[in-house]
This record gives structure tokens, C-alpha cells and sequence, in this order.
């Protein structure tokens, strides 16, 4: 069993992460943390904790005697693109602390393994968008992607220089119930079900035919999980994983849906977020991720629909 920190548990990975990592290593064991002083999701141990507070964060992993730690707290795509030199902070410096507090405790004999998410918003207008390769042109265009690509860097460079084991996955978009949808360009795929549910017309901010790689929340849930527990020895990426789930566009999501709601609508009012859609791939080879590590996506999008529809509540 690993004493565990999750920093940005609130969020919508964290939202999920915090209850799996504690059935699986005791409540006890797992310490979520947020800025928020509002404990949202009912984590076993809660407690405040603002990542850009290095100091703080050191003493929390010593006290604690943290093995693994899940640094989850960033600005997204969309809100990423209101503010950036926010994003830029929050993003790149949170990673660092979490990186230089693993190090240093590497050097005093303590490991920490790090896990830290990347994105499909890494790749650009000139990646490749149909099966994007592991190893591939990276040129993205918002703040958030271009936080991800030097996050990136940043974990390879901290285990070659200073073997710190770090892993990360590129996550497709996530769709998820527990959590609102969060800022992300993806989350199209969640408020849609919302309006679907409220028997509201969906003004969609994409445009119908705009594909994009999507996974369902226990499909990314284990395969965080599945990356942390293989051995060091097969995880020859420590930039970050391509994993694949389902691929759609909001109309097949909309057929999808109104396949079990017939009478649910839907208009395509497409803004900012379109254009960030549009330079983002459409599907990813994971092979490297099937290889080293095992990955192989489960659920498909008839079960997504039927769970999202039964779970969310409005
Ligand atoms: C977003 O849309 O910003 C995120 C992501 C793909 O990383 N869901």
C-alpha cells in the first residue's frame, strides 16, 4: 500500500481518483487536497493546499511520508485562453514544485513517484490528426497546450537528469457525471447530457462534424492507475502516453443520445472554442501505451451514453 497525495482533488479527475486510489489502498492512506477550503466530493482526508506554496507542499509530503503523488490542478483549455499568464503559472510552476519536491526527497533516500496529467491539447494545427503518432509534430496553440508540451519536457528532463519516476498520459477528453463540466473544449460532450436531461435544447459551441478523442472517466480512471502500478522498467515514455478511447463528433454524440431521448434537440452556435477544437487530433495511436504498459480502452459509446444518462443529476 502507497501513502498518497492528490493535489487538485476537486477537479474532475480528482473528483473520481481520490475514491479508486482509497478502495484500493485504504482511506486512510489517501490525502486529497485543493485550494477550495469545500471539501466536494467527500475525500476520507481533506485538507487546503495551494500548489504554488512550495513550502507548504514539502511539508506535507514529509510529514505525510508521501509515495505517490497525483498533481492535478490546472486551468483548462478554454478558461486557460481568459487567462493566460494564470494558466502559464498555475500549470507550469505547480508541476516544478511537485517535480523539485520529488527530487530533493529522491536525494535523501525517499522516493516519490509523480503522476501529472498531459493532453490531447499538447498537438497543434500540424500534428497529424487521424491516428497521431506517439512521437509526432507538436506545435499546439492555446496557453493550456502549450503548458502540456513543456510539462512534458519538464518530466522527461527530471527523469533523465535526476531519475525522479515520473509518468504521465496524454488524456483524450474526458467525459465524466460526478463533476461540472470544468472549462475544457471537450466538455461539450458532459453539458450536453445535462441539457438532455433538463429537456433543454443543446446550443452546442462546436461545430457538428468537429472530431475529437474522447474517454469515458472509468476507462481514464484505470488506466492512471494501471501507469502507476507497472514497473519502472516498462515505462520507456516519461514524456507523456498517447491512450485512445472513443472517437465522435457532437452530432453522432446527439444521435447517440436522442437514440434513448427522442425528443431532445440540438443547435450549433459554434464560438472560440471551435477553432481551438480544430487544430486538436481526432484519434491517437496508443500503441506504445498498449505495449509497455498493457492500455486497452473498454467502454464503448452505447454504454457511455446509457451511464451518463442514468447518473447525472440535474
Ligand atoms: C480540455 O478540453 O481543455 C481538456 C483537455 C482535452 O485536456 N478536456
Amino acid at each position: 500500500m502507497a501513502k498518497i497525495l492528490i493535489v487538485g482533488a476537486n477537479g474532475q479527475i480528482g473528483s473520481e481518483l481520490v475514491g479508486a486510489l482509497a478502495a484500493k489502498h485504504g482511506a486512510q492512506n489517501v490525502i486529497a487536497t485543493d485550494i477550495s477550503p469545500n471539501n466536494l466530493y467527500a475525500a476520507p482526508r481533506y485538507q487546503v493546499l495551494d500548489i504554488l506554496d512550495k513550502a507548504a507542499l514539502a511539508k506535507l509530503v514529509e510529514e505525510e511520508e508521501i509515495d505517490q503523488v497525483y498533481q492535478l490542478a490546472a486551468l483548462l483549455s478554454a478558461t486557460g485562453e481568459a487567462a493566460p499568464l494564470k494558466a502559464w503559472t498555475l500549470n507550469m510552476d505547480g508541476l516544478l514544485n511537485i517535480l523539485e519536491v520529488a527530487r530533493v526527497r529522491l536525494e535523501a533516500g525517499k522516493p516519490m513517484q509523480v503522476f501529472w496529467p498531459s493532453s490531447i491539447a499538447a498537438f497543434g494545427p500540424n500534428t497529424p490528426p487521424v491516428n497521431t503518432p506517439q512521437m509526432t509534430v507538436m506545435d499546439p496553440s492555446t496557453i493550456y497546450g502549450i503548458s502540456k508540451l513543456a510539462g512534458e519536457r519538464l518530466c522527461e528532463y527530471y527523469f533523465a537528469k535526476y531519475g525522479v519516476d515520473v509518468r504521465s498520459i496524454r488524456y483524450p477528453g474526458i467525459i465524466s457525471y460526478k463533476s461540472p463540466p470544468g472549462g475544457g473544449t471537450t466538455d461539450y460532450a458532459i453539458a450536453i447530457f445535462h441539457a438532455a436531461l433538463k429537456n433543454e435544447t443543446y446550443s452546442c459551441f462546436l461545430e457538428a462534424d468537429t472530431t475529437l478523442p474522447m474517454i469515458y472517466m472509468p476507462d481514464a480512471i484505470r488506466a492512471t492507475i494501471e501507469l502507476m502500478e507497472a514497473p519502472s522498467a516498462n515505462i520507456a515514455i516519461r514524456s507523456a502516453y498517447n491512450i485512445d478511447g472513443l472517437s465522435f463528433n457532437p452530432q453522432e454524440l446527439f444521435e447517440a443520445i436522442r437514440a434513448k431521448r427522442p425528443e431532445f434537440q440540438i443547435e450549433y452556435k459554434p464560438d472560440a472554442r471551435q477553432q481551438i477544437a480544430k487544430t486538436w487530433p481526432q484519434s491517437l495511436d496508443d500503441s506504445k501505451a498498449q505495449q509497455d504498459w498493457g492500455w486497452e480502452a473498454h467502454i464503448s459509446l452505447p454504454q457511455l451514453v446509457d451511464d451518463m444518462l442514468a447518473n447525472i443529476t440535474v
